[in-house]
């Protein structure tokens, strides 16, 4: 892309989540990628701090994945998923259930992650009344939860502004008690200490609501849009004994921690909990191609089988579930997460990369550092009267400086491709020290 075009063309997208007056004045224009690295529309190399928006979990364009992505959209472009198929879904199905935490043997494909927690949320109503439990129908999301942008998923969601501007949103939504504490755990190395009695929130919404209404409970395992917030060391067991003693369904939003970023092969791994559906989307085509999947166990797709063989047993699915194009891009990046072992990668790096993280401790206007696998956080004061300004302002120097993060709210997160090396590492904070020591 020519930088006339960049200056020229700008007015027509209206770009999303974004400041589209701001960004027009003064554009951030990205016209390749490889590996850790970006190159501007002016030539500058930028370190990837966020893989991309948490997706580009192997590096940019590699090889092997943009080869089957050329491949499968010459050899068959398109062919749809109902009632008739090609096997790349089988594939891709079977593939990834091979990776997914045991017992997850069934996949359901949709297009993104906002898609695949609508399924979810979806699946988890259908459930309950093909198992003959039609008063199942509550659901149960948490204060500042991020589970995409459609109505379900902004329903649970627990995100003021996303939420405020869209009307009422469903009915029959609660939500659970957040989980940042920084009176009792700013500055926690990875899980912080205190908190697990959160989870006895559940039981005030069952107490209020009665558990034969209550379909299902919604988390991320670590939040990750509204600024990272990494749950308390026992959190996650406690809440799914409580959804198993009232026969709530626990549904993981794996969207982001899915496919490596914590350093095992899901969030579900790493925390030792089993929920009953999980969903993803990002990593698993390394962010080349849209694509979602929700993970399911017998349990839940057996409820489904009852019916006559011949009768359809999910009214659900999009034009574009099993995408052949997608479904090879995802063969072969779970090719590349294997061959490369960058599923469990980031449990390697993790030390020196919270090392690296915590070095930030004691610069201006910081007020939480945080860190799990290979995902960091840092928390600024907000500016009186101006929320978020510091944190944006702080993304826009490093990007001037050559470094991409991200900026939400008035954190600063980081979540580099999971190939990345301890050189690279070091780079990366010198670049944002420098610019954390300038900033006001
Ligand atoms: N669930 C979770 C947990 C997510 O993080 C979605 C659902 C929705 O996915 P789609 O593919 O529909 O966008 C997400 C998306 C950020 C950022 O910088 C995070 C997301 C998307 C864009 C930016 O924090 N998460």
């Amino acid at each position: 892309m020519s930088a006339k075009l960049a200056t020229n063309d700008l007015e027509a997208f209206w770009m999303p989540f974004s400041a589209n007056r701001e960004y027009k004045k003064a554009p951030r224009l990205l016209v390749s990628a490889e590996r850790t690295h970006y190159t501007t529309a002016d030539g500058r190399r930028v370190l990837d701090g966020t893989s991309g928006l948490w997706c580009v979990s192997a590096g940019h364009c590699r090889p092997k994945i943009v080869e089957a992505i050329r491949k499968q959209i010459g050899e068959l472009d398109f062919a749809g998923t109902f009632q008739m198929g090609h096997p790349q879904a089988f594939e891709c199905a079977s593939k990834l259930v091979n990776v997914a935490p045991p017992g997850f043997d069934h996949v359901f494909f949709t297009n993104s992650g906002s898609e695949s927690v609508e399924t979810a949320l979806k699946i988890a109503l259908a459930y309950h009344r093909a198992k003959g439990n039609g008063s199942k129908v509550r659901l149960i999301g948490r204060e500042r939860g991020y589970h995409g942008v459609n109505f379900g998923g902004t329903s649970v969601g627990g995100i003021a502004n996303n939420r405020k501007w869209f009307g009422t949103l469903l009915s029959g939504v609660d939500h659970l008690r957040h989980t940042h504490d920084l009176a009792r755990n700013a500055f926690s190395r990875g899980e912080p200490e205190y908190g697990a009695e959160l989870a006895d929130d559940l039981e005030r919404l069952v107490a209020l609501h009665d558990a034969s209404t209550i379909a299902a409970v919604i988390v991320e395992p670590v939040a990750c849009s509204t600024g990272v917030l990494i749950p308390p060391k026992g959190y996650l067991k406690g809440l799914a004994a409580i959804c198993a003693k009232h026969d709530i369904l626990l549904i993981f939003d794996e969207v982001i921690t899915a496919f490596g970023r914590l350093g095992a092969p899901f969030g579900a791994d790493y925390f030792g909990v089993s929920p009953d559906i999980i969903t993803t989307a990002k990593g698993i085509t390394n962010g080349t191609i849209p694509m979602g999947a929700v993970l399911l166990k017998s349990r839940i797709y057996d409820a489904f089988m009852a019916g006559a063989v011949e009768d359809i047993d999910l009214f659900h699915g999009y034009t574009y579930s099993g995408h052949p194009v997608a479904c090879a891009a995802c063969i072969a990046t779970l090719e590349v997460y294997k061959e490369e072992g960058l599923l469990t990668r980031g449990a390697e790096l993790a030390p020196y990369w919270q090392d690296a993280v915590h070095s930030l401790k004691g610069l201006p206007h910081i007020i939480d550092i945080r860190n799990i696998g290979l995902i960091g956080a840092i928390e600024f004061d907000p500016i009186p009267g101006a929320p978020m300004k510091r944190a944006h302002a702080r993304f826009v120097e490093a990007f001037n400086r050559g470094l991409l993060v991200r900026a939400t709210g008035d954190t600063i997160a980081l979540s580099p491709p999971l190939i990345i090396e301890k050189k690279e590492i070091d780079q990366l904070f010198d670049i944002l020290s420098g610019v954390l020591k300038t900033a006001d």
